[in-house]
């Protein structure tokens, strides 16, 4: 039995699962989007579907000065308890560390218990006597990386012990990521270590004592790409284990697909990927095993393509997708940046129009008239009609630019667009390519009206932009994915199709119709 990696595409990194009432949850990482950690539900832990997100209102997510590549919310992690649902994670550019709950898994989440303990990744950990801990990572006076705990009370997130320092891991940098659990008598302590980059891998350590000394796992990395050479699928790392219904054991975790091999780059995000995990002497491995040195078992690798150890009931996966304004969702798919003014959007049943304002990709104190949805697959085939208002005010219209397309947008200085200005009284199709400092405007076509269709072809390697006309599709602009990618642009997240519009006297409106987004398997 096969199942594919990564089971969650497109920008869905750092994931944390649980299992609760015969199914299971999982939540993913949104940075400076809003509304932020998607929640999912899964019956057979390879396919999950969307069920809303955690955070929904402006009083559990601040994201004012949030920068989309590294600030906003890291790492969650979902726990279930005593029939209460816990989301714990860390807000890097408000509040910290904080957790919400629900007692309603399809319904709203509580305002924000914050948690005064420094460290990101937090975790929470219900021990068999009732105490709660809190686990993030941490550092010690000299800088070094370490995985701390503190008791707390779960109704009021106040602490009822100081840090202490629980493990300083294998040694690999940026130690991250912890998850404590109790299985057969042992305390089990998961970390990642080696950055979220190439070198990233899952460790673990176990002791009969939940604070120590722990044992490391023979076998760490238990789970690591690095050692495979020129493979699509890199960077694994950073997971959550869960036991399944039927008495199997997963892992998930975040991985990304490298472009091709030997072309270190990825553009897509860091996704969600499947492991099984299997049990030995009370040491559990990870994903596809390595090798087998001296009868040891060696480090698990994730691959494309999992070969199940074990029978597993799953449905058969879809990758394939047609997006429509008819089937996103504002509750699932749509995303703005940072704290949006929603009164500028209005989702139809087959258009989104989007009212511009004078703010930019740029302001990061505010929020710009900006919506995206994720790119999810290499090869995408993208149309949509864009339609920007004639003014009514002849005057305004003089000096107005008003501007408003289809953004491939990795972060405000990382984007390729292709979009509709509006100059004095005359409109124009045009391409943008913001590669950093570089930034370059294609020659400008002038349209007859103000409504132009625009086409964007995708593959591995390249995205094609096109102004489609009756007649033809004229090329305004292609470029490498690579420089929207995490090795050029940095930080944590991935290309999203933004819909946008801006305008100097904030009185232009985009109205986007048409849209189609479709991506098939080869
Ligand atoms: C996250 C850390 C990590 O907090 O990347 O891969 C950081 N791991 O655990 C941002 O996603």
């Amino acid at each position: 039995m096969k199942f594919h990696n990564p089971v969650l595409r497109g920008m869905y990194p750092d994931p944390s699962m649980c299992a609760a009432n015969g199914k299971y949850y999982m939540v993913c990482s949104t940075f400076s989007y809003f509304p932020g950690v998607p929640l999912f539900e899964s019956d057979d832990l390879i396919n999950w579907k969307q069920i809303g997100h955690c955070l929904t209102r402006k009083s559990q997510l601040l994201l004012e000065n949030s920068s989309i590549t590294g600030g906003g919310i890291y790492a969650p992690t979902i726990r279930f308890n005593n029939g209460r649902f816990y989301m714990v994670v860390t807000n890097v550019s408000n509040i910290g560390n904080f957790y919400v709950w629900t007692d309603d898994i399809y319904g709203e989440w509580s305002d924000p218990i914050k948690v005064e303990q420094d460290g990101i990744d937090p975790s929470l950990f219900f021990d068999d006597d009732g105490k709660v801990y809190f686990i993030s990572n941490g550092n010690d006076k000299t800088g070094r990386g370490y995985i701390q705990i503190s008791q707390i009370d779960i109704e009021t997130g106040k602490k009822l012990s100081e840090n202490e320092p629980l493990w300083y891991g294998t040694g690999g940098r940026y130690i991250e990521a912890p998850h404590m659990y109790k299985f057969n008598g042992y305390y089990y302590l998961l970390n990642a270590e080696g950055g979220t980059e190439y070198g990233h891998m899952v460790n673990y350590a176990r002791s009969k004592n939940l604070k120590g000394p722990f044992e490391p796992c023979p076998a760490n990395p238990v789970l690591t790409n690095r050692n495979l050479g020129g493979y699509q699928l890199q960077g694994a790392g950073h997971g959550d284990i869960v036991q399944a219904t039927d008495g199997t054991w997963w892992f998930c975790h975040l991985a990304f697909r490298q472009i091709d091999k030997y072309m270190p780059f990825h553009h897509l995000g860091r996704e969600t990927c499947m492991e099984p995990v299997i049990w030995k002497d009370d040491w559990f491995y990870i994903g596809t095993p390595c090798c087998s040195l001296f009868d040891k078992q060696g480090y698990g690798e994730a691959l494309l393509e999992v070969e199940l150890p074990f029978e597993h009931k799953f449905e058969q996966q879809n990758f394939n997708y047609h997006k429509t304004f008819q089937n996103l969702t504002t509750k699932n798919d749509w995303n703005y940046l940072r704290n949006p003014h929603e009164e500028n959007y209005e989702f139809g049943t087959d258009f989104l129009k989007v009212k511009a304002t004078n703010k930019t990709i740029k302001n990061l104190e505010d929020s710009p008239s900006w919506v995206g949805i994720r790119q999810c697959a290499f090869e995408e085939e993208i149309s949509c009609q864009v339609e920007l208002s004639k003014s009514e005010n002849v005057e305004k219209s003089k000096d107005s630019t008003a501007e408003a397309g289809l953004s491939l947008f990795m972060d405000e200085n990382h984007h390729y667009d292709i979009f509709i200005t509006k100059e004095g009284t005359d409109f124009y199709a045009n391409s943008r390519i913001c590669v950093g400092q570089a930034e370059s405007l294609k020659e400008k076509l002038k349209l007859d009206s103000n409504k132009a269709t625009f086409k964007i072809l995708s593959n591995a390697y390249c995205y094609q932009l096109f102004l489609q006309t009756e007649k033809d599709m004229i090329l305004l602009s292609q470029a490498d994915t690579r420089y929207l990618s995490s090795e050029v642009a940095g930080g944590f997240t991935g290309v999203y199709l933004g819909f946008y519009a801006v305008d100097s006297n904030s009185s232009a409106v985009a109205t986007f119709t048409n849209l189609s987004v479709i991506h098939k398997e080869k």
